[in-house]
């Protein structure tokens, strides 16, 4: 790949805008994408799971995947768990095999969502005792943080109605508070605790958590470990997700993402690919936002239908790499200069000459200089991984742990 001539060009023009490109690559290598165990294993709609040939069956082949994108990327050292699919006896032993892969496990995502008890809600439930079981399940999931050393929970809740006067709004609204307050106590000492929302599905009447509001909104009631994941397929069509994520940073309760790409509903679409713009934009607030952002989590959150999994995966990582440099080649000083003058269109042309900036080359001395393959992609696809685990595992009959068909 020859890309140097054009790195040295792009370097020059960004040099004279006052951009400082040594800084600009150390962030780009400080990236961290996390991704997700579910995106390795077997998905699909509740339509049909097309099995993909290779697909990881347990967690050790879902690290083992998540370790090859690592080691195309150098951004993905870490991977998300959703209890129970990925539970295991002993825990000490799986940390150390993530290790000697060179990953780490990552946020923990309980499941409350796919048991028979569960129908009418699980913290929100009517009946004393599902609640109690929900909860214990995620007091269950703090005490596995501990043992993985894992320092999110991540919690997302099928929970809602589905028809009008199913049930009491508020009374549900309270049982979810007091099911949280009782699941905060067993936080480990500086983790977070990460609230989604989703304003549809399962549920289609009313959704227990909908919108970024709610979420936040118990946030605060919680206490400071307790903040706001913004899923990017989450939203209605038309939603402003970087103004969603603007006001969180500057209110100092935006958690983390779920990074996936949406065309109608939830559809679990890789990130960046219809939506390369939005993601821009969502980056663009969290550069400006520079030290608030800073514990901000970013992981992946797609289950691939008909797509391959591992390059699936690995567009997805790449395209969060794509918008993050877009975003950091922004010529802010500029772009305040024209906003306080009122210049409306010169300051938005500001962010589309970033946005139309070919980063590529800017990526690939970034990558060379991690000592990695300037192209990942066409590393992928010229190795022999995705194969040998085809042969390996063949098709697989469950979703891995994961969603099944
Ligand atoms: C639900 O749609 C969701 O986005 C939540 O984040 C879950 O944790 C994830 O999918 C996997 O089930
Ligand atoms: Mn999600």
């Amino acid at each position: 790949m020859d890309y140097q001539g054009d790195y040295q060009r792009l370097a020059e023009r960004l040099t004279a805008k006052g951009i400082n490109i040594e800084d600009v690559k150390a962030k780009l290598k400080q990236q961290h994408i996390e991704t997700p165990s579910w995106g390795y294993g077997n998905s699909g709609t509740r339509f049909k799971v097309f099995p993909w040939r290779g697909a990881a069956r347990n967690i050790y082949e879902k690290l083992d995947d998540a370790a090859y994108i690592h080691k195309l990327t150098g951004i993905a050292p870490s991977v998300a768990i959703h209890i129970p699919w990925d539970k295991v006896d002993d825990w000490n032993a799986l940390n150390d095999y993530a290790k000697s892969k060179g990953v780490i496990i990552g946020a923990v995502n309980p499941n409350l969502f796919q048991d028979e008890q569960y129908k009418l809600g699980s913290i929100t439930h009517p009946s004393h005792s599902v609640r109690e079981e929900a909860i214990a399940h995620l007091v269950e999931c703090c005490e596995i943080m501990n043992k993985t050393g894992s320092t999110l929970l991540s919690l997302w809740f099928a929970d809602g109605t589905n028809y009008a006067g199913q049930d009491h709004i508020r009374e549900r609204k309270h049982r979810m508070e007091e099911a949280l307050a009782e699941t905060y106590k067993h936080l480990p000492a500086g983790s977070r605790m990460l609230l989604e929302y989703k304003f549809f599905e399962p549920a289609f009447y009313h959704t227990d958590f909908a919108d970024w509001g709610m979420s936040y909104a118990t946030a605060l009631k919680l206490g400071e470990q307790a903040q706001v994941l913004v899923d990017t397929g989450h939203h209605a069509q038309g939603t402003n997700i970087a103004h969603i994520v603007a006001f969180l940073l500057d209110e100092k309760r935006l958690g983390g993402f779920h990074f996936n790409a949406r065309k109608y509903a939830d559809d679990d679409l890789i990130v960046g690919t219809v939506n390369p713009f939005e993601l821009f934009e969502i980056y663009t607030e969290l550069v400006l936002a520079d030290d608030l952002a800073k514990d901000v989590a970013y992981m992946i959150d797609q289950s691939h239908n008909i797509e391959p999994k591992l390059e699936a995966m690995l567009l997805s990582v790449l395209n969060c790499q794509t918008a993050y440099a877009r975003a950091l080649i922004v010529d802010y000083a500029k772009l305040h200069e024209r906003q306080q003058t009122g210049d409306v269109l010169g300051a938005h042309s500001i962010l589309t000459d970033a946005f139309d900036t070919d980063v590529r080359p800017l990526l690939a001395q970034v990558r060379t200089e991690m000592d990695l393959h300037p192209d990942p992609l066409a590393a992928y696809r010229a190795d022999d991984y995705a194969q040998r685990v085809a042969d390996e595992r063949g098709v697989a009959e469950t979703g891995g742990g994961g969603y099944p068909g």
